[in-house]
């Protein structure tokens, strides 16, 4: 069978090796001008969420198994996509019989680790069962048999999703619709009617159309932000466009942004929903340096724009990419190796994302003890007060992750806090959320942001940050707070 994406890329290969050496050391130096002094990264979800975004993986039931695998996608990701568990194929592989075992579990998962997950995918021509792709049903069959399906699927996660990609992979790359069995049987109409029976089955799924080769502005990009345009004026209901970004080392579009905009200024969010990079194996730094380059210039132009709400990589590590079983020659795309190291396009990712540019550790883990000190202090406001807990979540070589909870221990409510501790082994914050930092020397003050002021008594808020250490790296001694 032909893969999707065999037939569709309009990137070959020897255009991609063409602009390579070039290329390559043009992003040696952004890599080289972007690293600092080493500092630390944190889990990549954490610092998107920092941006009101998230960071995502494609997650693949069969390998949660394996602890690296594990410990990778929990720590970095705070958003996942099943990889194959909710296509046709592992839902309905029989007329009416509906299987949701393998999505279950990663929807299981997720909840227990805090990820939300993007819903893939109710509607796509490929891993679809030859019941459906050949059964010979008329127009008005297969529209019930693909509303049936919807509202089964989508009615079972019901709740429980933040989005779905209703629609996958529907148009070639010349903007025509691809004749797959729902286009040459139900006609045009089947995409809206798609949309419609997901609204139904699940009013809060965020409902995407998902294609791939839409980055740039093109044809393809632009029927599909024709369909959108139309869809919003016919209030059909779409909620988003998520951007594929299966791209080729040396080979973002310059105008991706100006695409995710011109999409968002339609009234939907965007994402880029299963990136990758992928470059000629064996890897090497050039490549490696140009595929970080690569990342960041993608995560960049997501965060220009205010309706991109996050990025998915497809994939946890380059050991389970499907690049290489369909590209021959081909792989290395994702951001973390064969032995769950991060990549120089893990710095990439987490430089662009606001985060340090030091990777973390293998087996950092984000079940790291917590070392909790708290201490509860005098406020200068009668009737004000406030504690502060400070707790190490996470640590890494050379840098740790830690929350600090504030608690009003008043009797009324509070205005604003200040905490100050002084860390006893020069630890330097880089990254923090949820707070305004000063730091000087070992002394740091964080005080409140405008949202997260006001605590009710007992009511508690929390604040987090990244920071460097070397030699040791042992918690505060005393924290104090002072509310106002
Ligand atoms: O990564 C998926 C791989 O495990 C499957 O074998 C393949 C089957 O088509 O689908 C891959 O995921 C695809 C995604 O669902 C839709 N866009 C293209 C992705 C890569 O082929």
């Amino acid at each position: 069978m032909t893969h999707p994406m065999m037939d569709s890329t309009s990137r070959t290969p020897a255009k991609t090796l063409a602009g390579l050496a070039a290329t390559a050391l043009a992003a040696a130096a952004v890599v080289a001008a972007v690293t600092g002094p080493a500092s630390a990264a944190s889990g990549l979800g954490q610092l998107a969420a920092a941006q009101g975004r998230y960071f995502g993986t494609a997650l693949a039931n069969n390998h949660l198994g394996e602890s690296a695998y594990a410990t990778v996608a929990d720590r970095e990701f705070n958003s996942v996509t099943p990889e194959n568990e909710m296509k046709w194929d592992a839902t309905e592989p029989s007329r009416g019989s509906f299987t949701y075992t393998g999505g279950d579990a990663i929807v299981s998962h997720a909840q227990g680790h805090g990820q939300s997950v993007r819903g893939h995918t109710l509607v796509w021509h490929s891993q679809l069962p030859s019941w459906v792709s050949n059964g010979g049903f008329n127009a008005a069959t297969l529209t019930s048999v693909m509303q049936n399906h919807i509202s089964n699927v989508a009615g079972h996660y019901k709740g429980k999703l933040y989005a779905w990609d209703v629609v996958n992979e529907a148009f070639n790359d010349d903007g025509t619709r691809r004749q797959s069995v729902f286009q040459t049987t139900i006609g045009d109409s089947y995409i809206a009617t798609a949309f419609q029976a997901a609204r139904a089955a699940d009013p809060t799924a965020k409902l995407y159309y998902n294609d791939y080769n839409i980055e740039g502005i093109n044809s393809k990009s632009t029927a599909v932000y024709n369909m959108v345009k139309a869809f919003k004026q016919q209030g059909v209901p779409i909620d988003g466009v998520g951007l594929q970004t299966h791209l080729i080392l040396g080979q973002v579009p310059s105008d991706l942004q100006a695409n995710l905009q011109r999409f968002a200024d339609l009234g939907v969010d965007v994402a880029l929903t299963e990136v990758d990079v992928r470059m000629q194996t064996p890897a090497d730094s050039g490549k490696l340096a140009t595929q970080s380059a690569n990342y960041a210039a993608l995560t960049k132009a997501c965060l220009n724009v205010t309706r991109c709400v996050g990025i998915t990589v497809w994939g946890v590590t380059d050991k389970y990419s499907w690049v290489p079983d369909v590209f021959a020659g081909y792989g290395a795309p994702l951001l973390f190796d064969n032995s769950f190291n991060a990549k120089p396009a893990y710095t990439g990712v987490s430089g662009a994302l606001g985060g340090g540019t030091s990777s973390p550790s293998p087996s950092a883990s984000p079940t790291a003890s917590p070392s909790p000190s708290a201490s509860p202090t005098s406020s200068p406001n009668p009737g004000r007060s406030c504690s502060a807990t400070y707790q190490k979540v996470n640590e890494w070589n050379n840098g740790f992750q830690a929350e600090v909870t504030v608690t009003n221990t008043g009797s009324s409510s509070i205005g604003g806090w200040t905490v100050t501790w002084a860390f006893p082994n020069g630890q330097k914050i880089t990254q923090l959320w949820n707070g305004t930092l000063s730091q000087s020397g070992a002394n740091v003050t964080v005080r409140n942001v405008s949202y997260n002021g006001t605590v009710a008594p007992n009511g508690s808020t929390t604040f987090g940050f990244t920071a460097d250490w070397s030699g040791g790296n042992g918690t505060p001694s005393s924290v104090t707070c002072a509310a106002s």
